[in-house]
């Protein structure tokens, strides 16, 4: 298990004397974190990570320097930046895809280092000339194995036949929630929130909706990325497998985004490849465009992924707003006659039980023996997001899903002023996730589904 050593340091902001000079525009507000972990050491040698925290004003170029304390420690390599040595400082650039850096967004670098002596921590790490004295709220240690949480029973998954699969080679069904667009109500995607989720909802995974347009990733992709990667930290840290949701909608042609999905997943796959929790969902509703477009998207995609991250499970969008067709007039037979060439993914399909109902439970029914299939996401209540929850048909949908060992999210894990939201509006600006109070109806009833035991097998 990592161990994450928080290096404070004290140190005042580096205030140049040209502020003092007028006409000056406002010194930019400067701050940083730095989280360093000694993630193996062996004889001689070790590997750190090294996590950076902007705390300032956004940055659109860096550089990380910190001392070696011992003469006899020197960097061998290191990677995520361009690192260099000159006595005991070393010294770490930006490179393209982390140079820029949002207010309160993460990037993580590490090396490997030698040494001869003792191997003390480095100090003073500045960025940018400040130093890195900052703190912010950490997520709580790993639970590491042994702790039964769903990844650490389950571990890496994968796809066999028409399921998925855990490290057992079993067929399980992962059950929990959707964020809103994290553009919007990153709010409720907190500590507090999320112990509640993990804890008192027992939800297996965190989706992380991380709309493209609408104010989402086309407006600073660095910033949204990073805290894409940060909601895959905190799933992790409480044992939740984290759905990455590239969140498509309006224009439903995926390949309208297709080089912001090749930027944007080149990144994540290459910072999360090693983590056992991530699934990735390439285009959440694919509309008014016909399969044979999203197969192409698919296919332009998956290898991307595929390049950083082998062995992750992806999820594809399906025609109709991810209805597997159904909501064009067509059905699944698109699909099956005409699969997406890759292995080791799977289709969505979303519903919205209030407007979607015998039909689309008839081609679920029907397409669950042919297609590996995962709710990404759906509704209790109308397609609108709002509307009369609707308790009998989605208690139809979730037992369908249940016998079918079909995964699902429900959407949404918020206090959004509509019916799909969990949580009562006001909820998230409040410390409060637990009690039954701050609950809506939809969350009601979706926490006492997904907080069931989970029977998933070991043997
Ligand atoms: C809705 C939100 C709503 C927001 C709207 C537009 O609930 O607050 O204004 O998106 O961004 C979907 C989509 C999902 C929709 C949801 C409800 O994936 O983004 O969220 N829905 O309309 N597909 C079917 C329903």
């Amino acid at each position: 298990m990592k161990r994450i050593v928080a290096l404070l340091a004290t140190c005042a902001t580096a205030v140049g004397l040209t502020t003092l000079l007028s006409p000056q525009p406002a010194a930019a507000a400067a701050g940083c974190k730095v989280d360093y972990t000694v993630t193996s050491q062996w004889q001689g040698g070790f590997q750190a990570g090294v996590k950076i925290t902007n705390l300032g004003d956004p940055v659109t170029g860096w550089t990380l320097k910190f001392t070696l304390p011992d003469s006899g420690q020197k960097l061998v390599q290191g990677w995520n930046a361009t690192w260099s040595q000159s006595g005991s400082t070393v010294s770490a650039a930006g490179i393209d895809w982390n140079r820029t850096l949002a207010t309160g967004a993460s990037t993580d670098l590490g090396f490997v280092g030698s040494f001869t002596g003792s191997n003390p921590k480095p100090s003073a790490f500045t960025l940018n000339g400040v130093a890195c004295t900052g703190s912010v709220e950490e997520p709580p240690p790993n639970p590491g194995p042994g702790t039964g949480t769903p990844v650490d029973v389950n571990g890496q998954l994968h796809v066999c036949g028409v399921n998925l699969c855990n490290q057992y080679n079993r067929p399980i069904q992962l059950r929990g929630m959707s964020t809103h667009g994290i553009q919007w109500f990153s709010k409720c995607y907190n500590n507090a929130a999320l112990d509640a989720l993990a804890k008192d909802w027992k939800s297996d995974l965190l989706r992380i909706a991380m709309y493209v347009q609408e104010n989402g990733y086309e407006t600073d992709p660095a910033g949204f990325t990073s805290r894409v990667n940060s909601l895959v930290d905190m799933a992790e840290a409480r044992g939740m497998y984290a759905l990455i949701d590239f969140h498509t909608l309006t224009p439903g042609d995926p390949n309208y985004n297709l080089d912001r999905a090749k930027t944007f997943f080149a990144s994540v796959a290459a910072r999360n490849a090693a983590k056992k929790n991530v699934i990735y969902e390439i285009a959440n509703e694919p509309n008014g465009v016909n399969w044979t477009a999203i197969k192409s998207y698919a296919e332009q995609v998956i290898p991307v992924i595929r390049a950083a991250d082998p062995d992750a499970v992806i999820i594809v969008g399906t025609r109709g707003w991810s209805s597997l067709g159904v909501s064009d007039g067509s059905n699944e037979t698109e699909v099956v006659n005409n699969p997406v060439n890759a292995t080791n993914i799977m289709y969505a399909f979303h519903f919205y039980a209030a407007s979607h109902k015998d039909n689309y439970r008839a081609t679920v029914s029907r397409a669950a023996s042919k297609l590996p299939l995962f709710v990404t996401e759906f509704g209790t209540v109308s397609a609108t997001g709002g509307g009369t929850m609707d308790r009998s048909s989605t208690t139809a949908w979730l037992d369908l899903l249940d016998q079918l060992k079909i995964s699902y999210a429900n959407w949404t894990y918020s206090d959004a002023n509509e019916s799909s939201a969990a949580f009562k509006p006001g909820t998230c600006d409040g410390t409060d996730y637990s009690s039954s109070g701050v609950l809506s109806e939809s969350g009601a009833l979706l926490k006492s589904r997904i907080s069931t035991a989970d029977s998933f097998p070991t043997s």
